[in-house]
């Protein structure tokens, strides 16, 4: 008898211990990691920060930055009217710049709801003129054609009595109780999550932001990644926590740096993964819009970035801010276009490649797709460019954009490819190896 007791409680506990495991053990479903591939192949995305903040014109953190109190900030979505949305226009935007998915801003930092939410009233239907659910709006557009749409979500939050104690951000001015019950707000915020899960149609991924505001705090991560998963497991978890990836999450992402780069500082804790990865980088100097910021990075720079971000086996999401009215500044449109205009013609070396075996030099990187390798020349002036040897010899060698063939000669390093001063490209100067 006690030897039965002893057995079932023996399994009860194994039970018990696996239970804890598997919650602690994220394992992707198969149609999350279909997504993962189909992510890695995408390499350039759409990120659009819009929202009430776009009024004043002087970026998302206009809140913070000019220490607008919550019931002053609450003033703004009265006057939040953007009759010019278009959200057919912006898709086909993305899609004439050769981009893959958009990631839009559900809600930034201020708390401000894009979308219908039923759990709190301060949000794009119930608070302004507008009235019209533009995140509904924008994911019927991105299914009809064929474009995946994910949602920017900050978790931390500069509106809501419940985001307590304070981060580093959203200080005493903001003039919010100094009490609350972050546990309700984290409720909140999966409440929030859930409606943008079970109303919006398929939700390509997640990208979370904010959790840098409060380092320490219990974010209840793996309920808010469980709920996530258990509502679309296809869905890509992302945070930009600046730190290694956490279970639970799908894709890294790197801000304004190639991946293991830190040069904007954003970067420091985060060690290149195991996931795929993403950078973000804006089209001017803002996130959101910035109507004296017009620092527009030139076509050469975003396709450069592009290429390099490749090179380094990542995406390259790109950043537009639309103004109040609900249009996009006409010059980061033409700009898109550009980009999109060289994808039509060089887009085979970037889509569905992987980082090159060549990693990256001053001259530029490489990037592969079974037994090509395409060697962008980004930044070379001279006839001959010397390359360390490949671990299979190389078949043949042209230049991919006329096909006419590339001399090269093998020698102890490596092999050295001969570049007349005609072929050589402002942007890129694509050589293709053909490896055996
Ligand atoms: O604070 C945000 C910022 O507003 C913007 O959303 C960027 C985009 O990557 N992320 C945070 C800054 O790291």
């Amino acid at each position: 008898m006690i030897n039965t007791l002893r057995f079932f409680l023996f399994i009860f506990v194994i039970h018990l211990t696996s239970m804890g495991h598997s919650q602690t053990m994220y394992e992707p479903s198969p149609e999350n990691l279909k997504n993962r591939e189909w992510f890695q192949d995408a390499r350039f995305g759409l990120f659009i920060h819009w929202g009430v903040y776009s009024i004043l014109g002087d970026g998302e953190w206009v809140m913070n930055q000019q220490k607008i109190p919550v019931k002053t900030y609450e003033k703004l979505p009265s006057f939040f009217n953007p009759t010019g949305y278009e959200p057919k226009a912006w898709v086909q935007m993305a899609k004439d710049a050769g981009m893959k998915y958009i990631v839009i801003t559900s809600k930034h930092h201020d708390g401000f709801a894009m979308w219908d939410s039923k759990v709190s009233d301060y949000n794009i239907v119930k608070q302004t003129p507008y009235g019209k659910d533009v995140l509904k709006m924008l994911a019927e557009e991105c299914r009809k054609e064929g474009m995946k749409l994910f949602f920017y979500h900050s978790q931390l939050d500069w509106h809501h009595p419940d985001y307590f104690p304070q981060g580093k951000t959203g200080g005493d001015w903001s003039g919010r109780p100094e009490q609350g019950d972050f546990n309700k707000y984290l409720d909140y915020m999966d409440a929030q999550l859930t409606e943008l899960l079970t109303n919006y149609g398929d939700v390509a991924g997640i990208w979370f932001d904010g959790m840098w505001d409060k380092k320490d705090a219990d974010w209840r991560l793996e309920k808010t990644y469980s709920l996530i998963h258990s509502l679309q497991p296809g869905t890509m978890v992302g945070s930009n926590h600046h730190q290694a990836p956490i279970s639970g999450e799908d894709f890294q992402m790197f801000e304004k740096d190639l991946p293991g780069h830190n040069t904007a500082g954003f970067s420091a804790g985060s060690k290149v993964g195991e996931l795929p990865i993403e950078t973000c980088e804006t089209i001017n100097h803002s996130w959101g819009f910035n109507l004296k910021d017009d620092k527009n990075k030139t076509p050469k720079q975003l396709i450069q970035y592009l290429v390099k971000a490749a090179g380094y086996n990542a995406n390259f999401l790109l950043n537009v801010g639309p103004m109040p009215n609900g249009k996009i500044q006409p010059d980061h449109v033409t700009l898109l276009k550009q980009v999109g205009d060289w994808l039509k013609a060089n887009g085979e070396t970037i889509y569905e490649t992987q980082g090159g075996p060549i990693t990256a030099h001053e001259w530029g990187v490489t990037t592969q797709k079974g037994n090509k390798v395409y060697v962008h020349i980004l930044n070379w002036s001279e006839e001959s460019l010397e390359l360390p040897a490949l671990k299979k010899k190389i078949k043949s060698a042209k230049f991919f954009a006329d096909k006419s063939p590339v001399k090269f000669l093998k020698n102890k390093d490596g092999v050295t490819i001969r570049i007349p001063k005609d072929k050589l490209d402002d942007i890129d100067t694509i050589v293709e190896l053909e490896l055996k």
